[in-house]
């Protein structure tokens, strides 16, 4: 028979074959007052805690609690009641006075000082409806014990792992107080653990992520989700954004009732900003790309479309999904096809980028033409997509041709005026009987030859001749007949005159030579050399002569009209002297002396 302890206590009094049974058993059992102070033990309590009972009688339940149990409890107890707990034997014993038997995990102290897990059924005793104490069973402590072990060594690793965890992890209270905190959080956070166990996630969460944060919480309590996975924004001590990627779930108790909320959080501020960078830049390029006006496609080494910007759609008439592997010849004129197959094979062959203009045919048959640039993107050494740029110049290339035509009119219109111009002026100098030049165009040159005698003094002279008789001629054989002789002597002077002497007609039956740098004797040589020719000409109806006057340039003849007197006076000198002969304004003498 074991030692059987007897409490001087009626009340606690036990039957002897009771206590036997229980002290069969293996699980421990103890009474305790409404305070929580034992009063009775006995069952498995030597063997698996190693007291005696009256070791145990008297003192506080309480005090076989392992350090921190009691706090956490209460903690617990009190966000799930809404109400504060005491740290002491409320915290134990809270839910069994409200008459249901409490269960739950507890760590005892054993009488060595060694921890064990048990697990405790209170139920409060009620005698006339008065609290008058509390049975505590603590059961299969053998197997918890070992169970206890093998979870303090795993909640030792677990703890390692958490303290030295690179990820930020914590525990959460289901509303949402910081229970318990790792380093690598408070490092994230710029808090100390303590100043964390005094804040709620919502208090430094960035204020547009506390919404999400608060209902994806929500949802794990309620049961909605069990887990769940957030980018979110917090606010570093010193309120600069920290990202993370956060990872959640709630970690329920026997019972299903939410204990605490396990996270994981991962600062991604870097890669965030990263990601942020990326998406920017990508969103101008595709803006870039979207928005150009120029058609940008880009086909695989095969010459099938991979993508195609949308103002190449709007051109060519197509959608986007129809364009997929879409063959580029497709849109490619017939008669453009050979060519652009020479680019596209010389950019498979290693040239890096070549221009092309070809026709491009629309969905709906129309032509239009585009300029571009085709480059080629190598991958591994080997071509594997081309990228080209187009420019629809349809309507360029029809203004160029109107420009063209317009062009082409314009030098055709310029030439049939400059022709025209050059008849008109051929009307303007020319005498229409003769071909001469006229009596404007030798007024002209004698006014130019004469400044430049002026200038120069290079000598400049002048010869005119007159028809003998040419009104009994026109009156014997008819006015067409002196036309004929007029042109048959005009003839005869261009044949006789030098390349540089100015031949004119004076008017009537009258003609001018201007002889520039001639002196008097050459002129008059000259002037004998006309008499002779048409002298000795062969004439159809009668011999023809002419009487011709020479006059040279002096320096007191200012104007050029003394110079056309002077011819003029020597001309009638010879029409008096006889006619068919050359006088100069003072004589033959000048010109004897020189023949
Ligand atoms: P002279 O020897 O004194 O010069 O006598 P002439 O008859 O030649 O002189 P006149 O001045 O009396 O007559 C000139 C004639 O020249 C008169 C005119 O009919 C003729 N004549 C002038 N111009 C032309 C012309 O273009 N064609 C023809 N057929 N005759 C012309
Ligand atoms: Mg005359
Ligand atoms: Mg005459």
């Amino acid at each position: 028979m074991p030692t059987i302890p007897i409490d001087t206590s009626p009340a606690w009094e036990i039957d002897v074959w009771a206590r036997n049974v229980l002290d069969a058993t293996d699980f421990v059992a103890i009474a305790t007052d409404a305070a929580g102070v034992i009063r009775w033990c006995g069952g498995a309590l030597r063997r698996h805690l190693g007291y005696h009972a009256d070791e145990l009688i008297g003192r506080a339940f309480v005090h076989l609690s392992e350090p921190g149990e009691l706090e956490r409890r209460a903690e617990s107890l009190s966000s799930e009641l809404g109400r504060r707990v005491e740290v002491g034997w409320e915290a134990m014993s809270v839910r069994a006075q409200d008459g249901q038997p409490e269960e739950f995990d507890w760590i005892i102290r054993s009488r060595g000082g060694k921890p064990f897990a048990a697990l405790l059924t209170v139920t409060a005793v009620r005698e006339d409806d008065e609290l008058t104490g509390f049975t505590v069973v603590a059961r299969d402590p053998k197997g918890l014990l070992q169970v206890e072990q093998a979870l303090q060594e795993s909640e030792e690793r677990f703890r390692g792992a958490f303290e030295h965890s690179p990820v930020g992890m914590a525990l959460v209270s289901p509303d949402g107080r910081w229970l318990q905190t790792n380093p690598a959080l408070c490092r994230m956070l710029g808090y100390t653990e303590a100043e964390l166990r005094r804040r709620t996630f919502s208090d430094i969460s960035h204020p547009d992520d506390v919404g999400v944060s608060v209902t994806r919480v929500c949802e794990l309590l309620s049961g909605a989700r069990s887990e769940y996975q957030l980018r979110k924004r917090y606010l570093h001590k010193n309120r600069r954004v920290v990202w993370s990627d956060l990872n959640v779930s709630l970690v329920r108790g026997r019972d299903g009732r939410p204990l605490h909320i396990v996270a994981q959080i991962l600062d991604v501020t870097a890669q965030h900003r990263a990601e942020e960078a990326l998406r920017e830049s990508e969103e101008r390029f595709r803006d870039l790309f979207e928005n150009a006006s120029d058609m940008i496609q880009c086909a695989d080494a095969s010459g099938h479309l991979l993508y195609v910007n949308r103002a190449w759609c709007d051109k060519l008439g197509y959608g986007e999904r129809d364009v997929q592997s879409l063959a580029q010849d497709r849109i490619i004129h017939p008669d453009d096809i050979e060519r652009c197959r020479g680019l596209f094979n010389r950019l498979m062959n290693g040239e890096p980028c070549g221009t092309v203009e070809a026709r491009f045919v629309t969905r709906d048959g129309r032509v239009i033409v585009v300029e571009g640039n085709v480059s080629c993107c190598m991958r591994d050494g080997k071509p594997a997509l081309t990228r080209g740029i187009f420019r629809d110049v349809t309507e360029r290339r029809g203004t160029e041709r109107l420009l063209d035509d317009y062009r082409r009119n314009l030098e055709d219109a310029n030439r049939r005026l400059a022709a025209a111009n050059a008849r008109l002026e051929e009307l303007a100098t020319t005498d229409a009987l003769t071909g001469l030049k006229n009596r404007m165009v030798l007024q002209q040159q004698l006014d130019e030859e004469h400044r430049r005698t002026l200038r120069y003094d290079d000598p400049l002279s002048l010869v005119l001749l007159d028809v003998d008789h040419f009104k009994s001629f026109n009156d014997t054989f008819g006015h067409p007949a002196g036309d004929e002789v007029l042109k048959q002597l005009a003839r005869l002077l261009r044949e006789t005159a030098r390349t540089t002497d100015i031949v004119a007609r004076f008017g009537g039956e009258e003609f001018a030579i201007l002889l520039p740098r001639t002196d008097y004797d050459g002129a008059f040589q000259l002037a004998e050399r006309f008499r002779l020719a048409i002298a000795s000409s062969s004439w159809e109806r009668r011999p023809v002569t002419a009487s011709f006057g020479v006059a040279t340039c002096l320096p007191e003849m200012t104007d050029p009209s003394a110079l056309v007197s002077a011819a003029d006076t020597a001309m009638y000198r010879a029409k008096q002297l006889g006619r068919n002969r050359v006088e100069g304004p003072h004589g033959k003498e000048l010109s004897l002396a020189a023949m």
